[in-house]
């Protein structure tokens, strides 16, 4: 990718910092002649390698990004398969994939009627995806194919779960700020320390992808999906590069949506199975400073002061009635959460 470049030349010096698994490619790889012959092939436990590229009209990118994967993939001796989702893309996107997949065998595609979201994509490409790890990537050129061995290399090492981290991330002001903020109380909620949940260039192990449910707008949280789930996840830096074609598909609306999201994250994962946990809580804390609130009143009006003179009533009433619904709703839950309960939920690491 000689346009590129620049901007690896650019990334330099941090690189040299913060990769040392570059001092990997190295050893392995030889003198360049003999880079592609079979023993000089990075070797890895996996069988095969799924990579997973969810897109929404993307013609421009899609050529150049298969070049750069098939380069990559090509550094590694193992079987592999490229797996594009198409979710209802209203431009060329289908027609190249197309053109991209009749030359080679391991390239598949999957492509939706209509737009059902990147959440969507990722789930059927998780389902589908037939390898032992799996990586995923945006199909936008953002993120950088030649991380892909650095990735494997991390999940070799036992984790289930490798998310990349645009350490230098190049996008606009405003969503690079606002990035570190949802990261920040994605990392307080969640209790994952690592620094980029949303990065789309991850990997995975095949078991850690089949045992989470990514719908609605969750792709943000996948990370914290598997992790309570009982799978173990750990970032590196990731090379990452400013969009060259098109327009980010996600609005403004995106930082509404991900808060709103974090907070169905953080019910879902710690909660679901509890409810009264969280409402019990709430509703008792309310419930107290309610009565706390009107007992005072109480004693004030046994002092002869008129309760019709103290609007601090209103809000001791009010806390109360709260503190009872919020307790009515968790033994809902609670009621709901018992005739749901499933053994085949539970993720046996080991039988004998
Ligand atoms: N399947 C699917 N992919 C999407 C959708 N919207 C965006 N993407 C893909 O998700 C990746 C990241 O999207 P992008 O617009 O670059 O978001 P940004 O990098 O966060 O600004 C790209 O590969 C997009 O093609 C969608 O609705 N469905
Ligand atoms: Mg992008």
């Amino acid at each position: 990718m000689s346009e590129e470049t620049p901007k690896g030349n650019d990334q330099q010096k941090p690189r040299r910092k913060y990769y040392p698994r570059n001092r990997y490619y190295k050893k392995k790889s030889g003198n360049r002649e003999q880079q592609n012959t079979h023993q000089n092939k990075i070797n890895f436990s996996f069988k095969k390698i799924s990579v997973v590229i969810p897109l929404f009209n993307e013609e421009e990118s899609l050529n150049p990004l298969y070049i750069e994967i098939k380069k990559s993939l090509n550094l590694i001796n193992c079987d592999y398969e490229i797996l594009f989702i198409d979710d209802g893309s209203t431009d060329n996107s289908l027609k190249t994939i197309k053109g991209i997949q009749q030359n080679d065998n391991r390239v598949h595609f999957i492509s939706f009627k209509k737009n059902y979201g990147k959440s969507a994509a990722l789930q059927l490409g998780f389902k589908t995806a037939k390898g032992d790890a799996i990586i995923t990537m945006d199909s936008d050129l953002q993120d950088d194919p030649a991380e892909i061995p650095n990735l494997l290399k991390k999940l070799d090492d036992g984790f289930d779960l490798v998310s990349g981290w645009k350490k230098q991330r190049h996008d606009p002001f405003i969503k690079k700020h606002t990035s570190k903020l949802f990261n920040y109380f994605t990392r307080l909620f969640s209790g994952i320390k690592i620094h980029d949940f949303n990065c789309g260039l991850k990997a995975y192990r095949a078991e850690a992808v089949k045992n989470i449910n990514v719908y609605g707008e969750l792709h943000r949280y996948v990370p914290v999906l598997a992790n309570w789930e009982g799978f173990s996840v750990t970032e590196i830096p990731v090379k990452h590069h400013a969009r060259r074609y098109g327009k980010t598909k996600f609005g403004i609306s995106r930082f509404f949506k991900g808060f709103v999201d974090l907070i169905t994250v953080v019910f879902t994962t710690r909660y679901i199975k509890r409810p009264m946990h969280l409402f019990g809580f709430l509703g008792a804390l309310s419930f107290m400073f309610g009565v706390i609130v009107n007992v005072y009143l109480t004693y004030e009006w046994f002092r002869g002061i008129p309760l019709k003179d103290r609007p601090i009533l209103l809000l001791g009433i009010l806390l109360i009635i709260v503190g009872v619904q919020f307790f009515a709703v968790g033994l809902l839950g609670e009621l709901i959460a018992h005739n749901f309960q499933n053994d085949n939920e539970y993720n046996v690491k080991e039988k004998r």
